[in-house]
C-alpha cells in the first residue's frame, strides 16, 4: 500500500481478524482507493473513522439444527454481521453455500457499506448466512432449514433495524420461506423485514432481474460514454443464477449477444447465443446443471478446459462469484480483445487480475457500482411497503436505470475530482467511502 497510515491500519484489521483472507481482500481493495481522501480530510482520520468503518457494529452467529427427510438431524452455522447503520438500517442479503464462514460474510458486509451509500438510498451495510447446501435438498428440506434459521434470525432484525435479502443460494423459494416463519413468530405482517418478495406478497417488479439489469445498465453508460453501445458485441457472462440469468437478459435486449454461461460443474458455448427460455427452464424451474442445457440445444457444447475465460468476447461479465477471475485469466480476455470487465458478482476479479485490466486499457467496473441495481430495487421494495403501495414494472425499471446511471456519474465525476479519470474503481471507492463517512462524522463516536 503506497500510504504508511494507512498499511498501518490495514495491518492491524489483518491482525484483528486472522484468517479472513476474503475480508483483507475487500479492506485491502478499499483502502488502496483512499489515500488522496485522507490526505484531503484529515477529519476522517481525527475521528478514526476507518477504523470504526472495518468493525462491525454487531457480529451474530448462531446454531441452526433441522431434520433432514431421513429424519436425522443436521446442524449449521448462521451469521448475520450488522456492519454500519450510519445511513439507514443494516441492509444486505444472505448467502447459504457450504464456503460461507465469517470472513466471507464480513467481506460481502464490507462492501455492502459503500455499495449501499452509492445509490444514495438510505441504508446502512450488513450480510448474512449459512454453510448450509441447498444443492439436492427437497424442498420440504430448504424449508425446515429456512425456519429453523429465522427462529434465531428474527429477533434481531425488523423494517427499522436489519432488512436482509437474497444471495447466492437464497432466492423467492427461501425468502418465502423465511417471511413467514418471520411473521409467524411475531405475529405481525410486516413487509418491509425482508426484501426479494414474491409479487402477491409485499415484492417489488423487478427486484428480481434488477441486479442484472443494473449491470447492463452499467455498461450501457460506460459503452455510451465511449460513444459506443451493446449493438453486435459478443459477451461472455459467468454463472447461470439470478444476477447471471437476468444480465443475459438485459444484454440480449440491448443487441448484445451472450454466447457463454457457467456453473460450478463447468461453462458452456453457444454461438449463435444463449437461448434464454431454456436457461431459464433448466435453472429457475428444473434446478439442473450446465450439462442438462447441453442435453436440450444441438448446438450448444460443454467448454473443453481451461475456463469461461478463454471464449473470446468484447465484454465479460462475471456473474457467479468471489475471485472466480484470475490474472492468467484476465491476460487471456485482453488478449482476445476483451473491452470491459463489469462485476455482477461481489468480488469476482482477483487483485491481480484487476491490475492486468488497467494495464492493458480495459474498461473495469467493480461489484460495488456495477451489481448496486439489486440492493437499489430492494431499497425500492421497502418504500413501497412502508407507503403500502406497488408500482409497475415499467414505473420500477425506469427508476433503476436513473440509479444505474447516477451511479456511473458519481463514479466517473469522483475519479475526475481526484486525478483519475476513467478510473471507476477508484471512483467507487471513493464515493462509497466519503458519503457514509461523513454521516459517521455527523452522528458523533458512536
Ligand atoms: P445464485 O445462487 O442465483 O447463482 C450463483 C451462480 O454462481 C450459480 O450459477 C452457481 O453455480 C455459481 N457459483 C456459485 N458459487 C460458485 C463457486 N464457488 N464456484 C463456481 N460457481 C459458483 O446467486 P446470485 O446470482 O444471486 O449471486 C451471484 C453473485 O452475485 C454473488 O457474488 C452475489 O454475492 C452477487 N450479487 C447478488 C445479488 C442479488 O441480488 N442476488 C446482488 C448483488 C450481487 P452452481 O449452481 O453450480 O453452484
Ligand atoms: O450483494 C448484494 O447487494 C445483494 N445480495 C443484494 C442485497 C439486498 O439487500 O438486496
Amino acid at each position: 500500500m503506497a500510504d504508511s497510515k494507512l498499511q498501518v491500519l490495514f495491518d492491524q484489521v489483518v491482525d484483528r481478524n486472522p484468517g479472513e483472507a476474503e475480508f483483507h481482500q475487500a479492506v485491502r481493495e478499499v483502502f488502496d482507493s483512499l489515500a488522496p481522501v485522507v490526505a484531503k480530510h484529515p477529519e476522517y482520520t481525527d475521528a478514526a473513522v476507518l477504523q470504526r468503518l472495518c468493525e462491525p457494529e454487531r457480529q451474530i452467529i448462531f446454531r441452526v439444527p433441522w431434520t433432514d427427510d431421513r429424519g436425522d438431524v443436521r446442524i449449521n452455522r448462521g451469521f448475520r454481521v450488522e456492519f454500519n447503520s450510519a445511513l439507514g438500517p443494516y441492509k444486505g442479503g444472505l448467502r447459504f453455500h457450504p464456503s460461507v464462514y465469517l470472513g466471507i460474510v464480513k467481506f460481502l458486509g464490507f462492501e455492502q457499506i459503500f455499495k449501499n451509500a452509492l445509490t444514495g438510498l438510505p441504508i446502512g451495510g450488513g450480510k448474512g448466512g449459512s454453510d448450509f447446501d441447498p444443492k439436492g435438498r427437497s424442498d420440504a428440506e430448504v424449508m425446515r432449514f429456512c425456519q429453523s434459521f429465522m427462529t434465531e434470525l428474527y429477533r434481531h432484525i425488523g423494517e427499522y433495524t436489519d432488512v436482509p435479502a437474497g444471495d447466492i443460494g437464497v432466492g423467492g423459494r427461501e425468502i418465502g420461506y423465511l417471511f413467514g416463519q418471520y411473521k409467524r413468530i411475531t405475529n405481525r405482517y410486516e413487509s418491509g423485514m425482508l426484501t426479494g418478495k414474491g409479487l402477491t406478497w409485499g415484492g417489488s417488479q423487478v427486484r428480481r432481474e434488477a441486479t442484472g439489469y443494473g449491470t447492463v445498465f452499467f455498461v450501457e453508460q460506460m459503452l455510451s460514454a465511449a460513444g459506443d453501445s451493446f449493438d453486435g458485441k459478443r459477451v461472455v457472462v459467468s454463472g447461470s443464477g439470478n444476477v447471471a440469468i437476468y444480465a443475459m437478459e438485459k444484454v440480449a435486449q440491448l443487441g448484445g449477444t451472450v454466447v457463454a454461461f457457467s456453473d460450478s460443474s463447468g461453462y458452456v458455448v453457444e454461438e449463435a447465443g444463449i437461448d434464454l427460455a431454456t436457461l431459464k427452464e433448466v435453472k429457475e424451474v428444473q434446478r439442473g446443471r450446465a450439462a442438462d442445457y447441453v442435453e436440450r440445444r444441438p448446438d450448444a457444447a460443454m467448454g473443453s478446459g481451461g475456463s469461461i475465460w478463454d471464449v473470446p468476447a468484447d465484454i465479460a461479465l462475471p456473474c457467479a462469484t468471489q475471485n472466480e477471475l484470475d490474472e492468467a485469466e484476465a491476460r487471456v480476455l485482453v488478449r482476445n480483445g476483451c473491452r470491459i470487465v463489469a462485476e455482477g458478482a461481489n468480488m469476482p476479479t482477483t487483485p491481480a487480475a484487476v491490475r492486468v485490466l488497467a494495464d492493458a486499457g480495459v474498461l473495469f467496473a467493480p461489484g460495488k457500482a456495477a451489481n448496486a441495481g439489486g440492493v437499489a430495487t430492494s431499497a425500492l421494495e421497502m418504500q413501497q411497503n412502508a407507503s403500502r403501495d406497488s408500482w409497475t414494472f415499467e414505473y420500477t425499471e425506469e427508476r433503476l436505470e436513473e440509479i444505474m446511471r447516477g451511479i456511473h456519474d458519481r463514479c466517473l465525476a469522483t475519479a475526475d475530482e481526484y486525478g483519475l479519470p476513467g478510473d471507476y474503481a477508484a471512483g467507487a471507492n471513493i464515493a462509497g467511502f466519503t458519503h457514509v463517512a461523513d454521516a459517521m462524522l455527523a452522528l458523533g463516536v458512536i
